[in-house]
């Protein structure tokens, strides 16, 4: 039974993405929006209950106490599923890891043409957590040995993944001692295919046991390289003024759009559209200049670094080509719809796929390669620019709205203490205090089954009244975006009295954008700073903080939710369990479910659950920040004791009379003589 097809304000909660959305409708065009209504999800494959992994299935596993055809139990399938689903995305992460790391070898060699070493104090920070030499060295010096570490992280065979030595010393020897040290990152990835062949590992929590390893050199080991090169080749980002939605588009310039994850290829290209050349060949062609905008991860590369703007996030890819106004939409890899093809053959958008391996059907591939990405990048924008004169009429919506992102860990160290005594003293402190409640990361996707943007806006909200400081990364981050959620003053209006002091004092935003998906290791590297800082416990698993990805489709968000629960976190995932199960199941019978979050508790002090309601999310992120707040013997959250410093405040008190002031800030009229 199709379906019933939803309307624009139900499929989205972003204006811009509504009025495309009836834009669409009239030109009677489908979007992911339309195919997810038409789109039944299967019921079995949804709930993990059906195995093709070998010929003698696929096994559908329907009845209590039934086996696929070699035997296996609904508890050893689910397991297997998410297994290999936690493989591919701990696979996609660390092979841009690599990617990133043969840069960085290439541009120490001097044979990266455009690049150079952007942040030479972060790889002298990182080198020397590997006890490379820096003294008296020359920055390539450095990156090169640099370089050699991290390849060989990927196909090393014995002994462990380098990066994880930058988690809490506990979290280590946990990790030890249940055997989830990944040796090396391929090899884990490759051993979780091996275990789940046809008549291999049938333990289910064996096998999870497994996920937990293969997640973890996803995290702590590719995903850990990608932002740590990324940052030493193309700058630690700082804060900066960034614009997102999809009226950054301009109608009287060759819009460019890049989308994807690398940002070898989207740097080189923002640094090609700044080339003179370039400009006057846009100009020539009738255009001002070239106009960059960023879709998914690649946006928040360039927006982060760079203040590119970003045209929005994974549900706004089919939405920009539907402007019209978009001359080539530049793609590498992960992310991207094959459905983008079908559609731009009816604007005059050129898809143009660049990575060797990332082909599309019908698409214009541009293949990039390092050696000469400068040169590549601008033959990309010449194509773009020569495709201008064959623009129709524009649909672009006049939706835009400022942001600062940039919240690197480098700079949130920086920004509450200064150079000279850089710390997380303040967060630290502002926490144990009560100001701030606790911190919830949310991160992850968007998902055309629920409404765009409206599960991550709406927990986002209601958790920054409750004093949780919220810090976010990939698709999540531009929906906070979109909503003005990213500006310090402006932001401030709905946040809660403790909460809105810190950040006023501060002077930052009460939702911190740190990056790209990868670059959620950003996040696991503040948590080991303010376990270090002291006060908050000696563990990742005590201190009061939670993450949630409340949208997500990807297999990557699969492996991020299981790393952030190896090293600690409460994860809430929305939307639906892929392993949910037979409906009538008794709760106790779901050895899958009920693993991955009491037993990984006790494991780890992190648990993974799915959660599709969103005020069960938000009740449930409170309730476990108290009780970890309670284990600390801090003070119980109470927002009584605080908002009354701060600028908000002081305004709301120079605005009383005298004698109500005095009541307010001293509890008794002053007497005059005081
Ligand atoms: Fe993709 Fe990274 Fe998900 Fe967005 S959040 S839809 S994975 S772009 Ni990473
Ligand atoms: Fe069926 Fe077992 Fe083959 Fe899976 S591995 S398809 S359960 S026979």
């Amino acid at each position: 039974m199709p379906k019933r097809e939803r309307s624009p304000e139900e499929r989205s909660s972003d204006p811009a993405a509504q009025q495309m959305l009836i834009w669409a409708d009239e030109l009677g065009l489908g979007t992911a929006f339309h195919r997810a209504d038409n789109m039944v999800p299967c019921n079995l494959g949804a709930a993990g209950m059906c195995c093709k992994l070998c010929g003698m299935g696929p096994c559908r596993l329907t009845k209590e106490g039934q086996t696929g055809v070699c035997g296996a139990t609904i508890d050893t399938i689910q397991a297997r599923n998410l297994i290999r689903a936690i493989a591919a995305g701990s696979a996609a992460h660390s092979d841009h890891g690599r990617d990133m790391a043969f840069t960085l070898k290439a541009v120490a060699n001097g044979e990266a043409e455009g690049y150079m070493i952007r942040d030479v104090a972060k790889l002298r920070t990182v080198a020397a957590k590997y006890d490379i030499p820096i003294e008296e060295r020359a920055p390539e010096e450095i990156a090169n040995d640099l370089a050699d570490l991290y390849i060989a992280q990927f196909g090393q065979q014995r002994g462990e993944v380098a990066p994880l030595r930058r988690a809490p010393d506990k979290r280590q020897q946990l990790w030890a001692e249940h055997g989830v040290v990944p040796r090396g990152i391929d090899r884990e990835v490759v051993e979780a295919l091996h275990r789940t062949h046809i008549g291999d590992d049938q333990d289910p929590e064996h096998i999870l046991q497994h996920a937990i390893r293969t997640a973890l050199a996803d995290g702590w080991g590719g995903s850990l390289i990608a932002t740590d090169v990324s940052d030493i080749l193309f700058g630690t980002p700082a804060p900066v003024l960034g614009q997102a939605n999809l009226g950054v588009l301009k109608e009287d310039m060759v819009n460019v759009i890049v989308h994807g994850h690398e940002p070898t290829l989207s740097e080189m290209i923002v640094a090609a559209s700044q080339d003179p050349e370039i400009i006057e060949y846009a100009q020539a062609a009738g255009a001002k200049g070239v106009n960059l905008a960023g879709i998914c991860c690649t946006a928040n590369e360039i927006l982060m670094r760079q203040g590119i703007p970003a045209a929005g996030n994974f549900l706004q890819q089919e939405l920009s080509i539907l402007t019209g106004a978009v001359e080539a939409m530049v793609v590498d890899v992960q992310c991207i719809m094959q459905a983008l093809v079908g559609l731009a053959q009816n604007f005059h958008t050129e898809i143009i796929t660049t990575s060797p391996k990332v082909k599309i059907k019908e698409a214009t591939h541009i293949e990039f390669n390092e050696h000469r990405a400068l040169t590549i990048a601008k033959e990309i924008l010449r194509h773009a620019i020569d495709n201008y004169k064959n623009r129709g009429d524009t649909h672009i919506p006049d939706v835009r709205e400022d942001l600062v992102p940039g919240f690197s860990h480098e700079y949130i160290n920086y920004m509450l203490g200064g150079t000279y005594r850089a710390s997380f003293r303040p967060l630290n402190d502002a926490i144990m205090a009560g100001r701030i409640r606790g911190v919830a990361a949310i991160v992850g996707c968007n998902n055309p089954r629920s409404r765009h943007d409206y599960l991550h806006t709406y927990v986002t909200q209601e958790l920054l009244k409750q004093d949780v400081l919220v810090v976010e990364t990939g698709c999540g981050a531009i929906a906070s975006a979109k909503l003005g959620l990213l500006l310090g003053e402006a932001g401030l209006d709905n946040v809660g009295p403790g909460l809105r002091e810190v950040c006023e004092t501060i002077g930052i935003p009460p939702v911190l954008h740190m990056g790209s998906c990868v670059d959620n290791t950003r996040i696991l590297t503040v948590l080991t700073q303010m376990v270090e800082e002291g006060g908050l416990g000696d563990d990742i698993d005590q201190i009061p903080a939670v993450g949630l990805a409340p949208e997500w489709m990807s297999e990557k968000a699969l492996s991020i939710g299981a790393y952030c629960v190896a090293s600690g976190a409460y994860v809430i995932f929305g939307g639906s369990s892929p392993i949910s199960g037979m409906p009538n199941r008794v709760s106790d019978s779901d050895i899958v479910l009920g693993y991955i979050s009491q037993g990984w508790e006790k494991l780890y002090g992190g648990k993974l659950e799915f959660i599709d309601d969103p005020d069960e999310m938000i009740r449930k992120t409170l309730e476990h920040i108290d009780k970890k707040r309670a284990a600390l013997k801090l003070p119980a959250y109470d927002p009584t004791r605080f908002g009354f410093s701060g600028d908000t405040r002081m305004l709301e008190l120079e605005a009383l009379p005298l004698a109500e002031r005095q009541m307010a800030l001293y509890g008794a009229p002053v007497p005059e003589e005081v």
